[in-house]
């Protein structure tokens, strides 16, 4: 079925060790010329030189300059194939492609006036005929020539070599990138764009010039990306000791992207939402959510450029270990408490439901047919979790060493999983065997905890058991080796010292190993109150049979503030599944203790922000075997009115009171305030029909933060003025692609019925511009992922409207057709006739769509 499998790896036959690239750059026809250095393997000798390459025309085609005859090779679907070369030789080749014509933003693409490439994961082949996989490293030479007027900037990887007019209007110019680099970190930029700049010393004392681009009139909201590559290139050096290796460092903002930004080694291609902002467009979330992707992006400079992947299989190796590497940046820089509490609502909402649906694969999956559909949370975030929990087996200065010995070890080669876990297995002394198959295992390990406690001698058990559910192809599961933080309180909340080894605030630990571990305690005055697995350490689902006060008195009393936070997850959760035996005692404590966080002035805001959001509507899906929409959506409507009928003078005090501090400007102080107040907002606009106080704080907001906040509610609560304040807004920013993407998204987020008719009504405007991926996310990506009451309407009007636009889409972008399918991964686990309609609209896709991607998706979804 076309499918790859990570068991026939094989060496590549030939390699390419320089490539000599000249682009003649016109939107309508580029002319690539590639000189490519091969070599064949010794091991290999008689193996025909295949190269991949779709979409070229081949216009002339020489071995070591003499022009190959035409029955010396032979072109089909899949490449290139060239018999007879007997050893080492220059491929010249010369190929026109046509920009202009591709939507699918892979490969050379133009967008509003400029040239712009995306070759992760296969792109290149659409650039030039090469052998288009990670392990073929060459360095490389580019040259760029093109109309100065309209592409006076012409950009590619590595340093600036020369650059000078050529007459007739034209100009080029000449880079080199010395470091062995795979055709996927390949990039070239031209346009008219200007820049802000820098130059910062690193830390082996040469200097490096910095500079983020962008079109004209945005170059004043590229300070903030240029800030933040400044304090990622400093904390690579400081945490990490990882120093940049080239002399230039250049960003570029391009308003048609299909993912969020690409690590090109020394010029990061970025979706421009992750680079433009100041304050009148960019919330405090894009602030942090662009510092963190700008962190990542440059990150991959070692991990995933200098040390690149022997093949696709190995994703994770560099996505995970760099999302690792970016959540730690995050919380170095800002609250670390606040950036797990996010990670991790993010990993239960939508990684476990991953993990627990039709598209659940491990973290290195076995076999693919289209590399681009496994750019998941799995491989991304669960990655991540599995790096996090070796740095908290190992420890941080461990963990170091071996990140230095793994860096040192595969400086300038294309590595695997097993080369990650044996520099850190040689680096520690420790044996890593059983913990890769976090690796290999897919689905949420599951950790029950049932406890003990003998009053005559004073003894306290914990029997702890692990199991895996199993997963499509998966049905046996072995036990996964894991760290489970824990501690004990008393009844006062008092901690227990019961290893005084490990006192170190964050619990004691344990390693799982095995199916069941039993602990012993002995010499308690009395049955303590556990606490679990702090910092989320390890990324399982921990159930422990816990009454609703035990939480109460965790909410106040656990040291560990991620924990605190849970606890009253936990809490709300089970209020919102009816859990609890004793539901009125229950609530009463969930809403005793979010009386007491609201009025808490000595906690931070946007921690208290955090507890009072209860569980979203995936992660309750999540939680569930059976998905009941109606009853989910229900509950959490109810309890959130019920928290703000018992807690309305607090919200209303604490939201008047948090006025001055949410005033300011970017500080850390001033962001939690309106973060907190923002959700008090929202609280309290449920109780009020006019919505008085969300139309205020609309007209009055001097920020996008507040600006936004209030119109959400406005939109989402029906609010009268509603209609009015979409308007001034959508006509205040109609210019800003941006800006429009976010009222958009609200619009198709409104959790009522008629967000589809909105949607169907936006189908119909010149906002619909379905080239544009940002767009298409902002309408179907809302709808799909952020608005479940008008998605699973029970008519089934939502998926068919999904499903509608897929094979329109799919003709114009894959990647991002096939991503929205994904939006039904949990449909075989919904309840009642949801899950028969979800069924009949899949089989009314069949035929319909063509790309790899959404027919590997389809496959996967309905098998
Ligand atoms: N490596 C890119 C993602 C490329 C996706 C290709 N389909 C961004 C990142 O993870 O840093
Ligand atoms: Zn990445």
């Amino acid at each position: 079925d076309g499918s790859i499998h990570l068991s026939d790896y094989r060496a590549p036959a030939w390699r390419i060790v320089h490539a000599d690239l000249e682009f003649d750059l016109d939107a309508g026809a580029t002319e690539v010329t590639a000189h490519l250095r091969l070599q064949p393997d010794p091991e290999q000798p008689d193996a025909p030189l295949r190269l991949d390459g779709e979409d070229l025309q081949l216009l002339d085609l020489r071995i070591d300059g003499a022009p190959l005859p035409s029955d010396a090779y032979r072109v089909d679907a899949a490449g290139l194939h060239i018999e007879g070369l007997d050893g080492a030789c220059t491929l010249t080749s010369r190929v026109r492609i046509r920009p202009i014509a591709n939507m699918r933003l892979e490969g050379l693409y133009a967008s509003r006036g400029a040239l712009f490439t995306q070759c992760e994961a296969e792109g290149f082949r659409r650039i030039t005929w090469f052998v288009d996989r990670p392990d073929v490293m060459p360095t490389w030479r580019i040259t760029l020539r093109a109309e100065r007027a309209q592409y006076p900037v012409l950009l590619a990887n590595g340093n600036p070599v020369e650059a000078g007019d050529l007459g007739d209007g034209r100009h080029f110019a000449t880079w080199h990138n010395p470091h062995p680099t795979p055709a996927y970190l390949f990039a070239v930029v031209a346009g008219d764009f200007g820049c802000v700049e820098s130059r910062l010393a690193r830390a082996d004392g040469r200097e490096v010039a910095l500079a983020v681009w962008a079109a004209h009139e945005d170059v004043p909201r590229c300070r903030y990306a240029l800030g933040a590559v400044e304090r990622a290139l400093r904390w690579d050096e400081e945490r990490f000791g990882r120093v940049y290796d080239l002399d230039v460092f250049n960003v570029v903002a391009a308003q048609d992207f299909t993912m969020g930004a690409m690590e090109n080694k020394g010029l990061n291609i970025f979706n421009a939402r992750y680079v433009l902002a100041d304050e009148d467009t960019a919330t405090d979330a894009d602030y942090m959510g662009i510092e963190s992707v700008v962190g990542h992006e440059y990150f991959h400079n070692w991990s995933g450029n200098r040390v690149t992947l022997r093949d696709w299989f190995q994703l994770s190796l560099k996505e995970g270990l760099t999302v690792f590497r970016d959540q730690e940046f995050t919380s170095d820089l800002h609250s670390r408490a606040v950036k797990r509490i996010e990670d991790v609502r993010l990993l239960r909402a939508r990684q476990f439901a991953e993990d627990a649906g039709s598209l659940a694969h491990p973290v290195r999956p076995p076999s693919y047919r289209e590399i681009n559909n496994f750019y998941t949370l799995t491989i991304y975030e669960k990655g991540a979790e599995i790096v996090r929990m070796l740095h908290t087996l190992l420890g941080e200065a461990r963990f170091r060493v071996g990140m230095d010995l793994y860096f040192a070890r595969n400086d300038g080669r294309a590595a695997t999983v097993e080369d990650f876990l044996a520099a850190h297995a040689e680096a520690s002394g420790r044996d890593l065997s059983q913990f890769a198959r976090w690796y290999a295992q897919a689905g949420t390990p599951h950790v029950e905890v049932k406890d003990d406690f003998d009053a005559d001698g004073g003894t306290y058990t914990l029997e702890i058991a692990q199991r895996t559910p199993p997963t499509p192809g998966q049905p046996d599961k072995a036990p996964l080796h894991l760290p489970l933080r824990f501690a004990l309180y008393d009844a006062e909340g008092r901690r227990l010292k019961v290893d005084p080894r490990a006192d170190d605030g964050s619990g004691d630990r344990i390693e799982l190993t095995a199916a069941r571990h039993r602990l012993r305690f002995h010499g308690l005055p009395s049955r303590p109150l556990p606490a679990f697995n702090q910092g989320f350490c390890a990324p399982v689902k921990l159930a422990y049979d816990y009454t609703p006060s035990q939480l109460g008195l965790l909410a106040r009393c656990e040291r560990d503030p991620f924990n605190r936070w849970d606890a009253l997850q936990r809490l709300a959760t089970g209020v919102l599944l009816e859990h609890f035996t004793d539901a009125a005692a229950a609530g009463a404590a969930l809403l005793a203790a979010l009386g007491d966080l609201i009025d808490d002035e000595g906690q931070d805001p946007a921690f208290a922000a955090e507890c009072l959001l209860l569980p979203d509507f995936d992660t309750l899906a999540e939680a569930v075997p059976s998905i009941d929409v109606d009853a989910l959506i229900g509950a959490r409507n109810d309890l959130l009115d019920r928290i703000a009928l018992e807690h309305v003078e607090r919200l209303d005090r604490r939201y008047h009171a948090l006025a001055a501090a949410a005033a300011g400007g970017l500080e850390p102080a001033a962001m939690s305030a309106r973060r907190l107040r923002n959700v008090c907002l929202d609280l309290l606009t449920r109780l009020d029909p006019g919505a008085a106080l969300a139309q205020a704080q609309f007209d009055a907001a001097r920020s996008m933060t507040d600006r936004l906040g209030a119109l959400r509610c406005l939109v989402h609560h029906d609010a009268p003025g509603r209609q009015a304040a979409l308007d001034a807004f959508a006509g205040r920013y109609a210019t800003d692609p941006l800006v429009t993407d976010k009222w958009i998204a609200l619009v198709a987020s409104r959790p009522h019925p008629d967000a589809l008719l909105d949607v169907r009504d936006l189908f119909a405007t010149q906002l619909w511009t379905p080239t544009n991926p940002n767009r298409v996310r902002a309408v179907l990506g809302s709808l799909s992922r952020m608005n479940p009451l008008a998605f699973h309407a029970p008519g089934g009007e939502g998926y068919a409207l999904l499903a509608e636009s897929l094979p329109e889409l799919d003709g114009i972008n894959p990647q991002v057709a096939a991503r929205l399918l994904a939006g039904f991964e949990s449909w075989r686990r919904l309840a009642g006739a949801r899950r028969n309609r979800v069924e009949a609209v899949l089989q009314g896709l069949e035929g319909r769509l063509s790309s790899p991607d959404s027919l590997e998706m389809l496959a996967r979804l309905r098998a």
